[in-house]
């Protein structure tokens, strides 16, 4: 990685704590077919990381649908009752391996640690996974207003901690969070599969490698 002192850690939250994209999947593909098409897991990608009203306009672009922006409303708001359905009954058996120990294996080398989602649903799911507790600062889709690829969500978790952008590494599962932790300055670890995240200056494929290694990425 570059040279730097890391002195943050950022977390995204779906897909790098917790697998919540499989809800969204779910809720997404309901809405689809109730309009008439079908949405594959595939198409699911492209919604990794971004916020949902741009999630539903990629939907609505794969179904060749041009709706209104009161209907555009109405149907968000269906999905997200759908997929808090779905997550009001996760448990913390759904946190990914290693993430929260890792967290805690970084906090006891004294790096501050936050949370940077795009979720307006993330304090539901820490309080499902019961992890609030794991961070000094969250930021989420609530508090920003401009969604990832802009830096807007890092840079705010980073002025949260009162740590200079270029002392944090983000760590995300999603491009358009990978372009949002460079455009912010910041160093970035890919969470995911080989060969995908290729801007990440590197790419794991889960944390516990790092703690079996004692790993602090400089
Ligand atoms: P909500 P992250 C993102 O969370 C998800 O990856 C993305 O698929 C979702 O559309 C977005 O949150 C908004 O979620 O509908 O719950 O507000 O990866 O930034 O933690
Ligand atoms: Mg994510």
């Amino acid at each position: 990685m570059t040279a730097r002192t890391m002195r943050a850690a950022i977390f995204d939250l779906d897909g790098v704590i917790v697998d919540t994209a499989k809800y969204h999947y779910l809720a997404w593909k309901r809405l689809a077919l109730e309009l008439g098409f079908d949405f594959s897991e595939a198409d699911n990608e492209r919604l990794k990381g971004v916020s949902r009203m741009r999630s539903l306009e990629i939907l609505l672009e794969i179904g060749g649908l041009d709706v209104s922006e009161a209907d555009r409303e109405a149907m968000a708001a269906r999905k997200n009752e759908w997929y808090v359905q779905y997550i009001s009954d996760m448990t913390p058996d759904e946190l990914l391996p290693g993430a929260v120990e890792y967290i805690a294996f970084l906090r006891s080398k004294g790096i501050k640690i936050a949370l940077a989602s795009a979720s307006k649903n993330a304090s539901l799911i820490l309080d499902r996974l019961q992890i609030g507790a794991a961070f000094d600062v969250v930021v989420d889709g609530t508090k920003v207003s401009k969604a990832k690829p802009d830096p807007e969500v890092f840079t705010r978790a980073a002025a949260d901690l009162g740590v200079p952008n270029a002392d944090c590494v983000v760590f995300e599962d999603a491009e358009a969070g990978v372009e949002a932790a460079i455009r912010a300055g910041m160093g970035c670890v890919g969470v995911g599969k080989p060969g995908n995240l290729r801007d990440a200056e590197i790419v794991i494929t889960g944390f516990e490698p790092l703690l079996t290694l004692n790993m602090v990425p400089r």
